[in-house]
């Protein structure tokens, strides 16, 4: 039973995010592999959002948070610079607000070796 919970609470948050906050491009991309750490990451996404919180971890560290600058206003492509932890899978999660005010989030993920 709290499997089942668990699937319909998950897909009600995940229809209700795509519905208007859809990450259409990452650089890097989701699930790409690296040979370097970029040094910064960008965000494309579908409508404009105002991006409230952007938060990186990796292998061996804690998730940190990025600084987003003076990008405070609803835009459609955000770029952060992107901290170097070294080879490992790094995880991107961010926060951010739909211009019709529901709060969106999602993540990507990629590796460098
Ligand atoms: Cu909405």
């Amino acid at each position: 039973m709290k499997i089942i919970i668990t699937l319909v609470l998950t897909t009600l948050l995940a229809s209700g995010a795509s519905a208007h906050s859809k990450v259409n491009t990452t650089t890097p991309p989701n699930n790409s592999i690296l040979a370097n750490v970029p040094t910064q990451i960008e965000f494309g996404f579908a409508n404009k959002i105002r991006l409230t919180k952007v938060e990186v971890s990796h292998d061996t560290n804690p998730a940190v948070a990025i600084e987003i600058g003076g990008q405070t206003g609803f835009e459609q492509m955000y770029t952060m610079p992107l901290q170097d932890f070294g080879d490992g899978s790094y995880f991107v999660r961010w926060r951010g607000l739909g211009m019709d005010g529901h709060a969106v989030q999602g993540e990507f993920s990629f590796e460098v070796n």
